[in-house]
């Protein structure tokens, strides 16, 4: 039999719709926990607030009837039993941690929606008694930001098989707090197996860009994503007297670190945007006005779609830090995350655009510059994405923003998504 393409398998009738309403006021009320005057969120990973966020899923899938297991990272899994135990699963999800001061979107909407969608479509299918052929269930990572542990996508990394277990949990905040002792400090260092037999991983989450808004388009289809470095650079001088001390006697850590700064930008500015870098925090030690900078640990990152220029741009980097020595100043520098360029699996592409078109919703297909759990995901299922619009391409800011309209398209596009894989019908 030749195999058929989605947009000729699916069918209106057979995707089941959400419920706008049941998803903006699970929307609301998680905004609220970790809510920020600005209108942002902070919610770092195993905060009190990320904890308190957590409880609020797991009563919702309790409720729902799902079975709730949390892993060794605290990863959280809501599974549903649609096509018996020993069957594979469709496994969808996104995160609950935020950046600081961050957007209400990223990452909770993903999480929301994916609630508000399985929902939908096991009520849907046990209504037209259709039979499941997969199961279901919910994902909420742990630490996908990267802010308060590195790296980021720390728990979905753990899950593919990434990055190990003990070493996760040994990773320390700016504050020497252990990612164990965080989610221990939350009542979640889980000890249940994550699920297995994971067929295909489908995550939902704001584009944090401005393509979907400038081309009128309400669905993204992510195709692949741009690669990544990230660095940690610890500069260490000598901290003395801002005032008496000669200027050609100081070993001034935060002046080279700015050097590496300018030149991180300089580096992109040559390129036309085609490498992307930033260095968004440097922890200062003592960090006194009147101390020349004794100690600089410094955060930057490189990203681009192509390998050979993120390469290019990640060497010239690492050979100006190493000229940064001098007599009594020394650099050290490590990579934290190493995120090659890939893509997304092509088939989910094809069913998230043929849902999408049946609903009505015109699709753009891009990349992704942001790094997703849906990622490392890739290395164990196939695994896609879907983006909705960001007012502006606003993103970790308080400032952050998705329409109504948008929220729902997301979830709507999800909900069929998720049903046809679920019941067979996707014509993957
Ligand atoms: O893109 C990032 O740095 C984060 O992993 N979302
Ligand atoms: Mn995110
Ligand atoms: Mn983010």
């Amino acid at each position: 039999m030749t195999e058929r393409k989605p947009r000729e398998v699916l069918v209106r009738e057979d995707l089941p719709a959400i419920d706008p309403a049941r998803l903006r006021g699970m929307f609301d009320d998680l905004s609220a926990i970790g809510g920020t005057p600005g209108g942002g969120v902070t919610r770092l990973a195993a905060s009190r607030e990320d904890g308190i966020a957590r409880d609020y899923l797991r009563d919702w899938l309790d409720r729902e009837g799902f079975r709730v297991h949390i892993d060794q990272v605290g990863n959280i899994y809501g599974l549903l039993d649609l096509a018996g135990a020993g069957a594979p699963l469709i496994l969808t999800g996104s995160h609950l941690d935020s950046q600081p001061l961050g957007g209400r979107f990223d990452g909770a909407y993903g999480v929301v929606a994916s609630c508000e969608a399985v929902r939908s479509a096991r009520a849907f299918g046990e209504a037209r008694s259709r039979p499941f052929s997969r199961n279901l269930a919910i994902a909420a990572w742990t630490n996908e930001e990267g802010t308060r542990f590195q790296p980021s996508t720390l728990g979905s990394s753990v899950f593919a098989g990434l990055y190990e277990t003990a070493a996760a949990l040994s990773q320390a905040d700016r504050d020497g707090v252990t990612l164990e002792q965080a989610l221990g400090g939350i009542g979640y260092l889980g000890t249940d197996d994550p699920p297995s037999r994971v067929e295909s991983y489908l995550e939902l989450h704001i584009e944090q860009g401005r393509r979907l808004e400038d081309g009128g388009c309400a669905i993204g289809v992510v195709e692949g994503n741009w690669g990544t470095v990230k660095y940690v650079a610890d500069i260490q001088g000598e901290a003395a007297h801002t005032g008496p001390t000669p200027m050609k006697e100081r070993r001034d850590a935060l002046l080279a670190a700015a050097q590496l700064v300018i030149l991180c930008r300089t580096l992109s500015d040559e390129t036309d945007g085609e490498l992307v870098t930033s260095v968004g925090r440097l922890d200062i030690t003592p960090n006194s006005t009147n101390i020349v900078a004794g100690h600089v640990r410094m955060f930057a990152e490189f990203r681009a779609l192509d390998s050979a220029r993120l390469a290019d741009g990640c060497r010239r980097f690492e050979g100006a830090a190493a000229r940064v020595s001098s007599p009594g100043l020394s650099i050290s520098l490590r990579r934290t995350t190493e995120r090659a360029p890939g893509s997304f699996d092509s088939a989910l592409c094809s069913l998230v655009e043929a849902v999408a078109r049946i609903r009505g919703y015109r699709t753009m297909r891009l990349h992704t510059v942001a790094g997703h759990d849906a990622v490392p995901l890739r290395a164990v299922c196939r695994s896609g994405m879907i983006f909705v619009p960001s007012v502006n391409g606003v993103s970790h800011s308080e400032k952050e923003l998705t329409r109504p309209e948008d929220m729902e398209a997301g979830a709507t596009v999800l909900a069929g998504a998720l049903y046809a894989l679920a019941t067979g019908t996707d014509g993957l």
